[in-house]
């Protein structure tokens, strides 16, 4: 029988080239996103080559996380997998000037969304006793660089709480593991620059970025290990890139 993957911002980057990799492998799919257009649009797309459900909420809303993660119908209600992928950048400022809508922004998305959607999810699997759950973290979660600050904030809570669910959920045998890409060619630069596409596209000019299927290659990788090899924390990053700050540029 085919696992049955959660995929949390399943409408873009890294979540959709996943969802896009695991459909052509017949996993069976709940693709989470707010975005109701792109989720139709991946199941027109795949419903044909494997089972495919879509959750359309708000993951900053508990109630909605909940709500959605309880309507799933019998077929998909055991998830194997977790995919905690949702979150962005907002905003790229000094400490003192930053927004404090960007700050709650990335924040509530990126550290509590998770948390939410983990706590959702996560009975099943400590009945079970199987599981598992891959925290999409970031080059930011390991090092801080300037301007960074609240992203790379958010990014190293989601490190520890992949070390802190690892740690807790030893005993039921669930695995739990970070991914954690440097600069990956994504609609990432053009949130947290709101729109300025001339910001966000001088941000991977001048060398070869990662690109969001390099990653859902990885993912793709780790869950399919056997039960007892688990990819507890991975770093990846473009070859042309040696640290948030070095980056071999060529113009
Ligand atoms: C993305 C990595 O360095 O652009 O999480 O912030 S970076």
């Amino acid at each position: 029988m085919s696992k049955t993957v959660l995929i949390t911002g399943a409408t873009s980057g890294i979540g959709y080239a996943t969802a896009v990799l695991l459909a052509s492998k017949n996993f069976s799919l709940i693709l989470c996103g707010r975005r109701q257009d792109r989720l139709d649009e991946l199941v027109n797309k795949f419903s044909k080559e494997t089972s495919i459900i879509t959750l359309n909420f708000d993951i900053r809303n508990r109630e909605s996380v909940f709500k959605a993660i309880g309507s799933l119908p019998k077929k998909f209600s055991k998830i194997d997998v977790l995919i905690n992928n949702a979150g962005n950048a907002h905003g790229l400022d000094p400490i003192d000037k930053g927004s404090l809508d960007d700050w709650d922004a990335m924040l509530d998305i990126n550290v509590k969304g998770l948390l939410y959607v983990s706590k959702a999810v996560l009975p099943q699997m400590v009945q079970r006793e199987s599981g598992h759950i891959i925290n999409i973290g970031s080059t930011a979660g390991k090092e801080v660089y300037p301007n960074g600050n609240v992203y790379c904030a958010s990014k190293h809570a989601v490190d520890a709480l992949n070390q802190g669910m690892r740690i807790d959920l030893n005993a039921y045998g669930i695995r739990v593991g970070a991914i954690n890409p440097g600069m990956v060619e994504t609609e990432f630069s053009a949130i947290r620059f709101k729109g300025d596409m001339d910001k966000a596209k001088s941000v991977y000019k001048g060398f070869q970025p990662l690109k969001a299927m390099d990653v859902a290659d990885i993912i793709h990788f780790v869950i399919s290990r056997p039960y007892h090899v688990n990819i507890a924390d991975l770093v990846v990053m473009s070859t042309a890139q040696a640290s948030s700050t070095i980056v071999n540029k060529n113009d």
